[in-house]
């Protein structure tokens, strides 16, 4: 996500850091980039003169203290005036609840696969949640939400066939209610365009829901013509929010920061991927930070942190301290990290990680990764540096792999553990997050 953006800001920024000082030459100069850069990642130009107009404006007017590079301070007002732009009061859901929520958008903007990523996304917040299928133009768009929903484990009300909207909606609201849900998610039809039939399906939806929260999806990949979608629907219906769905598959990501200048609206949510649980709070500092490449450590931090129990970090912790962080560990870390998603999607929040697609676990990998700890002794496993020659032979019989591959996850494993022992004894305050609390 974001990699255009983010390659073109990291070699201005080579570029920037080597000033002496800040003059209005070199200032224009930088503006100048900046402003070619954010165009290139689909920023719409209007939003784009603004932020340059800013930026401008603010390293014309500092002064420049000596312990601070200049090119380091103009880095630091572009980074600020870029969060000002995209940051927004409201964040998350309303508090209120019983919560309503009615999903809307365009065909394909990824609306059911939303609703289930939201409702995931409430679960783990401690609500009780539901789904609500009001698409009655597609079997097919039912069937699709039920199956996300028992792969969830959250209830889902469907129309009988034939039902009308209206009669299935005052039945689910009721239904919902008597359920005693917290937050309830409609899920909405959508259509190729936005016509006048969908609208009006919309408008019904919402008159007998009457949501506190009209969430609409929209593809990253639409760009600034997002912002288009956005007015169209805001002037049927009060659009309370935005989430970006595809988030992961836009490598530009202008939209982000040209809907909440244009529109008024706050992008809320952001899709990050085909799974359910690839969906995060939209925080701008940190997609700002990311975007700098500073690396998103809360983001980090929190998404391992929501899926490994404290204990078991405490634990290796401990183990690392006393450096006996052994294979039996790593396959422990590396099961939890297969359970997060893809790894590299993953450690791409970290500064200084390579970038996509150079680390990888796939379930085939993982699993001959198993089978050779799993040959090996506890005594082997405890203490690796004793796999020699004869010991690895043993292994790659016993677990069906071969010698060079047992000779490739040693070494892994070794930086890994290299990394581990960098990162934990780091004074700087840098713990690596797996082994935080
Ligand atoms: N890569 C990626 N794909 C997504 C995301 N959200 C949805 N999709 C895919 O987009 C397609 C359309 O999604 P769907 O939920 O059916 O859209 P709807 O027609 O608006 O309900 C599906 O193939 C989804 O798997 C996302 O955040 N990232
Ligand atoms: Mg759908």
């Amino acid at each position: 996500m974001l990699e255009l953006l983010q390659q073109k800001l990291q070699s201005l920024f080579k570029n920037l850091r080597g000033y002496g000082k800040l003059s209005e030459e070199n200032i224009s100069g930088a503006i100048r980039e900046i402003r070619l850069t954010l165009l290139a990642a689909d920023v719409h130009y209007q939003v784009v003169r603004d932020i340059c107009e800013e930026v401008k404006q603010k390293a014309l007017g500092t002064k420049v203290l000596e312990s601070i590079r200049p090119g380091d301070l103009f880095i630091k007002i572009f980074h600020d005036a870029l969060i000002e732009y995209l940051a927004s009061e409201k964040q998350g859901l309303l508090s209120e609840r019983p919560l309503r929520i009615l999903l809307c958008g365009l065909n394909g903007s990824g609306k059911t696969t939303t609703a289930a990523k939201l409702a995931l996304w409430c679960k783990k917040n401690k609500e009780r949640v539901g789904l609500v299928a009001a698409d009655l133009t597609r079997p097919a768009a039912r069937e699709q939400l039920t199956k996300l929903a028992s792969q969830i484990d959250v209830p889902v009300y469907v129309p009988e066939k034939e039902e009308k909207i209206e009669a299935f909606l005052s039945k689910a609201l009721e239904q919902t209610k008597q359920d005693r849900l917290s937050v309830v998610i409609y899920d909405t039809a959508g259509r190729l365009d936005l016509d006048e039939e969908l609208l009006k399906e919309l408008q019904l939806a919402y008159s007998v829901v009457l949501p506190q929260e009209v969430l609409l999806v929209i593809d990253s990949a639409t760009g600034q013509k997002g912002v288009d979608i956005v007015k169209a629907f805001l002037e049927k219906i009060p659009v309370s929010g935005l989430i970006l769905s595809k988030f992961d598959g836009d490598a530009r990501g202008g939209a982000a920061f040209s809907v909440k200048k244009l529109t008024g609206l706050s992008v809320l949510f952001l899709g990050t991927g085909e799974k359910v649980e690839a969906f995060e709070l939209f925080r701008a500092e940190r997609l700002v930070d990311r975007l700098f490449g500073f690396g998103d450590i809360v983001s980090f931090v929190e998404k391992v942190e929501a899926q490994i129990k404290e204990q078991s970090l405490a634990e290796i912790e401990k183990k690392i301290r006393s450096k006996q962080f052994g294979l039996d560990d790593f396959l422990v870390q590396m099961r939890m990290l297969k359970k997060l998603g893809p790894l590299d999607q993953l450690l791409s929040y970290l500064p200084g990680f390579p970038g996509k697609g150079q680390i990888e676990i796939d379930d085939k990998k993982l699993k001959r990764i198993e089978a050779i700890v799993l040959s090996m002794t506890p005594e082997e496993r405890k203490n690796p540096d004793i796999i020699n020659g004869k010991r690895k032979l043993r292994i790659a019989k016993g677990s069906g792999t071969t010698v060079p591959e047992i000779n490739e996850f040693l070494r892994r494993f070794e930086s890994v553990r290299k990394l581990i022992k960098k990162f934990s004894s780091s004074k700087e305050g840098f713990n690596f997050p797996f082994f935080k609390n």
